[in-house]
This record gives C-alpha cells, structure tokens and sequence, in this order.
C-alpha cells in the first residue's frame, strides 16, 4: 500500500470464529522495526479526498487485496489460517466479504448471513485489515428488488461497527439491466439509513451495466459525472476481467479516474466467466494503470473454486496450507505478487 505501509508487521489473533459466542477478538499487532504496523494501523479512518481514496492524514492511498468467493460456498476457505496468511504472506491491506443475496445467500437466512459478515468484519478487524462489506447481488440486476433487504442488513452492519475505522460498505455489487437514475435512486434510499447509524465509512455505489460504468452497453462515466450521487463520502465501483475486456474498459477507467472518485472492488486476469485463460499482459497495463492513478483494488478471488480466477487449487481449503505458493493456480501466483509488492 502506498504511501506508508510497508507491509512488516505480525499478527497473532483469535477469531471470533473459533468460538460463534465470542466476539472479543484479541490482537497483537507488533511493529517491527523500520515498519509502520497493520495497514489499518498505519492508516486509520478512510475518507474520499476529491477523487480519491485518503489516509487519516489527508494522504493518498491504494489499497490493495483480495475478495472472498461467495459465502454460501467457499466459507470453508476463511478460517484463522487462510486469514492470516492473506494478512501476513500475502500482506494484503483489505479483504471484500463477498454476501450474495440470491443464489443460497442471504436471502435464504438473513439471521445467518448476517452474522457470517459480523465475524468477518472481526476477523480482518484483528489482523489489522480494512474489510469491505459487498452487498453482493447480481441476478436480478435491479437494486431495488433487494431494497427493503438491504435496508435491513446494512442498519444492522453499521450499527454493530460504526466504531471500527477499517470498515468500506458496497452497497451493490453489479446492477444490469437499469438505467444509472435507477441505480442512484437505489443509493438515495439506502445511503440515509447506513448515515444514521455510522456517519464515516465509505461507501461504493455500484454502477451501471455490471460495475462498467456503463461501458459494456457502449456508455461512459459521462453519465455519472453529470448526475452524480447526491451523498459525501462515497465512490463508484469499476469491474473489469482482463481476457474479456480491452482498451475500452482501459480508457474508460482511466479517463473515470480522473473526474469521479473510483474503487476498483472487483476484477479477474481471465474472462468474465472467472474462468478460461488468463491475460497477464493486459491485467498488466490494468496494474499499472492503477498505480499510477492511485486506485484501490480487489481480486476475485480468495477461494478453492475450480475456476482459473480461484486463487488456490481445489482441495486447499479447509486445511490449507495458504502461505507460500504451494497451492496456488497461475492466476494466484501472479495476483500475490501484486498483493505482495511494496
Ligand atoms: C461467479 C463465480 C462462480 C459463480 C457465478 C454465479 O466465480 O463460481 O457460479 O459467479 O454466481 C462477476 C460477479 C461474480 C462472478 C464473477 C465471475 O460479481 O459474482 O463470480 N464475475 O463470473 N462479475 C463479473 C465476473
């Protein structure tokens, strides 16, 4: 992460996980010498400076990590060890819990689910990691469908954290087949609720077209500079999959980056699908282009999933182990050195 991390630290923490009825995670997060501690530590509170992404101190940041498969299938895959791995080999700055709504999310077990997120947000809380809350929907596309859900789920969310400093809230993971004045009109309903209990944490907006901004149906982030989402402190979210999308997406995140604040929450080395082959030259030009610009990313993803987008191979999960590179597909050898790099 830059400016000032430098990624040397330890951490010995006891998840919450461990024991459902124990929420007193406790952490020792030592400095070592030359190190500045934990990403979260080093940082503090987040808050969006013009078009980008701060530090406590005013300063410009990237942060960069990895997000969870969905939790109705891969939960196997968060435990103590994977966990600390991706904190401390993987020395990643941020971990997107992915919640699908449908598909045996949380809409099958609000109860479940929602506690699933809680001791998440607490396990990264006590490796010193920010956690990204994904109100992962996906199909059907129209936000408002899950509205009154995601009303009652994220009141609940920034309730329980509105103390944490480490927290970002997505409150859409790809909306399709709406218009961006739908999407809008979806985060003028839910942002109030969230500010009401938690006045501080960021908050990404998805955005048209599966998080495009609208470029996969041959639009822009025109349309969002000229009706922007009346609300402080939030960003809008860029998806890419680097085998399936090119020098549009390319140019379209680039020039986005420059005029809206964007967090990149989502994107793969392979096709859309999360599978097929990878195209490390293009995810690349991606890299670097976030680098420079200073935009935030997250892979997809942390899991044993058979797909080539999974970072470890099948079979890894629950056991591990996770540190090193033993166990992990191309796609995951790549990304942990992008994870990984000063
Ligand atoms: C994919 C998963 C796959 C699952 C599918 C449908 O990798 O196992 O069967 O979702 O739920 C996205 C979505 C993300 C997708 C991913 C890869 O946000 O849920 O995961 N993807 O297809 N947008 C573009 C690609």
């Amino acid at each position: 992460m830059a400016p000032s991390s430098t990624h040397t630290y330890t951490v010995t923490a006891r998840d919450p996980s461990d024991n459902e009825s124990d929420r007193s995670a406790s952490v020792t997060a030592t400095t070592q010498a030359g190190g500045t501690g934990t990403p979260v530590q080093a940082n503090g509170q987040l808050k969006v400076c013009g078009v980008r992404l701060c530090n406590e101190r005013g300063e410009q940041i990237q942060l960069r990590g990895m997000s969870t498969h969905g939790l109705q299938w891969y939960s196997q895959c968060l435990n103590t060890a994977s966990l600390d791995a991706l904190a401390t080999d993987w020395k990643s700055d941020i971990l997107r819990v992915s919640m699908y709504i449908q598909d045996g999310g949380y809409e099958s077990n609000p109860r479940q689910f929602t506690d699933r997120v809680h001791n998440l947000i607490e396990m990264a809380t006590a490796r010193g990691m920010y956690a990204i809350v994904d109100w992962h929907m996906l199909d059907p596309g129209d936000p408002m469908y899950n509205l009154s859900r995601a009303k009652t789920f994220f009141a609940e969310i920034a309730q329980r954290h509105n103390g944490k400093n480490n927290l970002l809230y997505e409150i859409a993971n790809e909306p399709s087949g709406v218009s961006w004045s739908t999407i809008r009109n979806y985060a003028h309903q839910l942002i109030p609720v969230i500010r009401q209990n938690d006045p501080d944490t960021p908050i990404l907006v998805g955005t048209r077209a599966w998080s495009s901004l609208g470029v996969s149906e041959g639009s822009d982030e025109n349309e969002v500079v000229a009706n922007p989402v009346n609300a402080t402190n939030i960003m809008y979210t860029f998806h890419f999959y680097a085998a399936s999308h090119g020098s549009d997406y390319l140019n379209t995140l680039s020039r986005a980056a420059d005029r809206i604040p964007v967090f990149v929450t989502e994107f793969g080395t392979q096709e859309a699908t999360g599978d097929g082959p990878n195209n490390f030259t293009r995810s690349q030009q991606y890299i670097d282009l976030m680098a420079q610009k200073k935009i935030s990313w997250v892979n997809w993803n942390y899991s044993d999933d058979f797909r080539s987008g999974a970072v470890f191979t099948t079979g890894t999960c629950p056991n591990g182990p996770f540190a090193g590179t033993s166990r992990l597909k191309p796609a995951g050898v790549w990304i942990r050195d992008r994870v990984r790099a000063d």
